[in-house]
């Protein structure tokens, strides 16, 4: 196969482990806590959950664990969105089972979750193993956004795992994902086919986080990748100082990639959608706030700035965020209707029949584009597709049609000019950062300690990240406790909450202390692109966020 240069080097990188995974593989023992609670409906999660709800934090510890050297078949999903780092999941999963009994198998499954349910599976091998170390995507198997959801579904799904004979399966996902495996190691349990499943906690989007779990993996090396090109940009506009940059950036609801691409290249503005829905702003005021700091900037002269935005905003503006609401639940009840309505003025026409007058008038002042994307089709979860919604056309159209009227009231002097981007799927495939090599492979190794273990329904977890890695905690998180029940597709589900960005977590305070003078004056940072040898300060850093999260 032919690589690139840093690929053949990147093969010889070795991640760093916690210590209580670094000794011999016959000295890592498992210390369990007492039983947990949901994070919120408890009742209905302990109904739900019969079989696996409540169980006790685990962590491992140098000691005896007389199960570690048993011969293990286990089977691994890529799920939903790529994230830097997934190869190493596969790569320490993979290395954990072969150090504990070399006769071990690790089948990986194609396409995502379908390929549990259609058994489309492959045995890995250890050189296609040693093809992907330290490397970006998820290509080794492919990923899917599949949900297993119907008892078809779930029963081929066992299906398959006994077929393979499998003791275990682990679902490499964000929290839909997740949930999934959470449901799915119930399933396995009640039918009481001693299958366990093991969850981990990817998605670049950063929402996949707790006490427990401080990061999803991916978010590092995303961002960072984000903060090179946003940087980048920074620095064109500042040298021809003749454009406004809007660019949009993944995070789906949250809004952890915008901050923390802020912290990084402090940009004129960058819209925080948690903010925008506790100070319940409308469009027409985040508009307002965007051509407040135009203004300034032009009566210095510098007709010139960069704008960030969340993927998610729209759904955070209270206007949008109901009339959303309103379509999904719409589009999911009458779901085969919708479908077979062709053309984008009988949909709205249909729609005027089924969601309130407020929703119906939002929807109609929208540009077309727009209003189509928010009709489009919603993900297997439910959820809009943010990434597909132009938001930053969207704004820069309203900006200058804002700024044309402040013009001719006098108040606005200067000249407009506007690019739009998205930066997304430029970094959810790139060659990890050593942070997120080195956590990764973590989680792909105490996911093996955890299945050894014969522990199911956890997720793999990795703690104290900002510590060198060798002070790492490693263990495992029962998925019911990160639950709680929400509105989807029509109807409550158990889903694992989301961590949205806090108004009151340090990231978010860290920013509000000086984003009236970035909004002024030029204060950009060119944070350069990832750098994978070199001295640790540049090279190992974790992100922003995490370090303000968890640096006492
Ligand atoms: P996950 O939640 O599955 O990790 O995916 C995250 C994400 O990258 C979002 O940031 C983005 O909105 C979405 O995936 C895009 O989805 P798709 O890859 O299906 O276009």
């Amino acid at each position: 196969m032919d690589v690139s240069a840093l690929q053949k080097v990147r093969y010889t990188y070795k991640p760093k482990l916690p210590a209580s995974l670094c000794g011999g593989i016959d000295d890592i023992a498992v210390e369990l806590g007492s039983p947990t609670e949901a994070a919120a409906d408890r009742d209905e999660l302990r109904e739900i959950f019969k079989k696996t709800y409540g169980k006790p934090l685990a962590h491992f510890v140098r000691g005896k664990n007389d199960r570690i050297r048993r011969e293990l078949k286990v089977g691994v999903i890529l799920s939903g969105g790529q994230a830097p780092g997934g190869h190493n999941v596969i790569a320490g999963l993979y290395d954990g089972l072969k150090k504990g009994n070399p006769a071990s198998e690790l089948y990986g499954f194609r396409g995502g979750p379908s390929g549990l349910i259609e058994n489309k599976a492959l045995v890995f091998s250890g050189s296609q193993i040693d093809e992907y170390r330290n490397t970006g995507g998820f290509d080794i198997i492919g990923s899917g956004r599949t949900k297993i959801e119907t008892p078809e579904q779930f029963a081929s799904s066992l299906e398959t795992a006994k077929k393979l004979g499998l003791h275990a399966v682990v679902i490499i996902g964000g929290d839909d994902s997740n949930t999934n495996a959470a449901l799915l190691a119930e399933y396995f349990e009640k039918a009481g086919a001693g299958i366990q499943v093991i969850g981990c906690p990817k998605t670049i989007d950063g929402d996949l986080k707790n006490e427990y779990v401080e990061t999803s993996f991916g978010f590092d090396t995303a961002c960072k990748t984000y903060s090179e090109l946003i940087g980048n940009i920074e620095r064109d506009a500042n040298s021809a100082k003749k454009y406004w940059h809007f660019i949009k950036l993944m995070g789906r609801a949250a809004s952890h990639i915008a901050l923390e691409c802020a912290l990084q290249t402090q940009p004129n503005i960058c819209l925080i959608s948690e903010e925008v829905e506790a100070k319940g702003l409308s469009l027409d005021q985040v508009v307002d706030h965007i051509c407040a700091s135009v203004a300034r900037r032009a009566e210095n002269g510098e007709n010139f700035g960069v704008v960030l935005i969340p993927e998610g905003l729209v759904e955070f503006i209270p206007e949008m965020k109901k009339l959303i609401r309103e379509l999904n639940d719409a589009m999911a009840e009458e779901a085969e209707e919708f479908a077979g309505i062709s053309s984008f003025i009988d949909q709205i026409y249909w729609l005027s029949r089924r969601i309130s007058e407020p929703s119906y008038k939002a929807l109609q002042s929208l540009p077309p584009e727009i209003a189509r994307e928010l009709l489009m089709d919603r993900d297997p979860h439910g959820n809009v597709q943010v990434s597909r919604i132009e938001t930053e056309k969207l704004l820069t159209g309203m900006v200058e049609k804002k700024l044309a009227a402040m013009k001719s009231a006098g108040l606005y002097k200067g000249k407009f000019s506007a690019l739009g981007h998205f930066f997304g799927y430029e970094g959810r495939c790139a060659f990890p950062s050593n942070f997120d090599a080195d956590y990764c492979y973590s989680l792909g190794f105490s996911a093996f300690v955890l299945i050894a273990s014969g522990l199911t329904g956890y997720l793999s977890s990795v703690r104290n990240l900002t510590a060198p890695a060798d002070q790492w905690i490693a263990g495992g998180v029962p998925l019911t406790m990160m639950m709680n029940m929400e509105q989807r597709h029509g109807s409550k589900k158990p889903v694992i909450r989301k961590a949205l960005v806090e108004l009151e977590g340090k990231p978010f305070k860290a920013f509000d202390a000086v984003r009236d003078i970035w909004a002024v004056k030029t204060s950009f940072l060119f944070p350069g692109a990832i750098q994978y040898f070199g001295p640790p300060e540049v090279c190992d850093e974790p992100s922003k966020t995490l370090k303000l999260e968890h640096t006492p």
